[in-house]
């Protein structure tokens, strides 16, 4: 990233929205798919000439039907584990292609989408790959919190007490035993330009990040919360609420870190995880003091959120007039 990556940024608002949509209609999500909305807040965000790299998993499913298809840009799928490495391949390809003067020199965006059973577990190693290199990107995690088009298999970004098919609630165990990864920590540690999370209650906010990692050279790495009415277990109508409490109750925080400084959107009256927690049939089994128990560290992490942000922030330098 240079200082004039972001020199010509100017923020969406409601009055300058992009026209064009990439992801059209005509796919097959199911009904309430808080996951395809936020790829098509992204997408649209990013716009052309983009290059869309899929890995497999729900949003390739429902956009991608042969011989039909919901994508009005070009477009690859990819297999579960090598969606960085795709990316960094047609990345290193248009580079080179302009190079030779085969195609004109522009700028076009390469964007890998994937679930979070692509990103925080099959596909991580060649992501990291991708980052270490210093592939110019965006790779946008869609983290529905488990493997949800194979049938709702838990993930490890999968949250503590949440039941999937592979962490039944029932007497020996009350769903997910291990808490979430922490991928957005994960990414910020390869010391790349631009990480964020994004929440699509919160639609210019997450357009606005997306449309940022489009003009920064170098990864960027987009993660976005994306409800599943299917695999929550919740009404097909409640899709932005949950999206928006996990942003209210500090499960999951707004935040970007730009050149490794964290930058916090705050929350200092979080509503409780309960308020979240209760919409949601996969937590309905939680007994009250379980839900002290998320309680307790959701409260640990958003402290220690803000704590990076106070230590990653540039310090004051005084620099002393030189001596004659
Ligand atoms: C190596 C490999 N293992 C398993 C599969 C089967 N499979 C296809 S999609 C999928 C689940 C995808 O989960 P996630 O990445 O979280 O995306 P989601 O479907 O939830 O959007 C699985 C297990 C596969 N295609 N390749």
């Amino acid at each position: 990233m240079t200082a004039d990556d972001l020199k010509d940024f100017k923020r969406f608002t409601p009055k300058t929205l992009p026209v064009e949509e990439p992801l059209v209609s005509g796919h097959r999500a199911c009904q309430g798919c808080g996951e395809v909305l936020a790829l098509r807040l992204v997408a649209k965000a990013i716009g052309s000439p983009m290059i869309v790299v899929s890995a497999t998993g729900c949003m390739e499913i429902i956009s991608s039907p042969y011989p039909q298809t919901a994508w009005a840009v070009p477009w690859i799928h990819v297999a579960f584990e090598n969606a960085g490495a795709v990316a960094s391949g047609v990345e290193a390809g248009l580079k080179m292609l302009m190079a030779k003067g085969r195609i004109p020199e522009q700028k076009i965006t390469v964007v890998a989408f994937a679930g979070d059973g692509g990103t925080a577990d099959i596909g991580l190693q060649s992501l990291s790959g991708a980052l270490e290199r210093g592939h110019d990107f965006i790779y946008v995690c869609l983290d529905n919190e488990a493997y949800m088009n194979t049938g709702i298999q838990r993930s490890s970004s999968t949250p503590f007490g949440a039941m999937t098919t592979t962490s039944p609630a029932g007497k020996i165990t009350a769903g997910q035993t291990t808490w979430k990864k922490n991928l957005p920590a994960i990414m910020a540690a390869h010391d790349i330009p631009y990480v964020a999370t994004g929440s699509p209650a919160y639609q210019l906010d997450l357009m606005n990040k997306a449309k940022k990692a489009a003009l920064i050279k170098g990864p960027c790495y987009l993660h976005v919360y994306s409800p599943c009415p299917t695999g929550w277990r919740h009404g097909t109508d409640l899709a932005i609420e949950v999206s928006r409490l996990v942003v209210e109750t500090n499960i999951m925080p707004l935040f970007e870190v730009i050149e490794g400084r964290y930058v916090v959107r705050k929350n200092t009256k979080p509503k409780p995880v309960e308020d979240y927690l209760k919409l949601q049939r996969r937590f309905s089994h939680l007994t009250p003091d379980l839900i002290q128990i998320i309680q307790k560290r959701v409260d640990a992490e958003y402290e220690k959120l803000l704590k990076l942000e106070a230590c990653t922030q540039p310090a004051e330098i005084k620099v002393e007039a030189p001596k004659e």
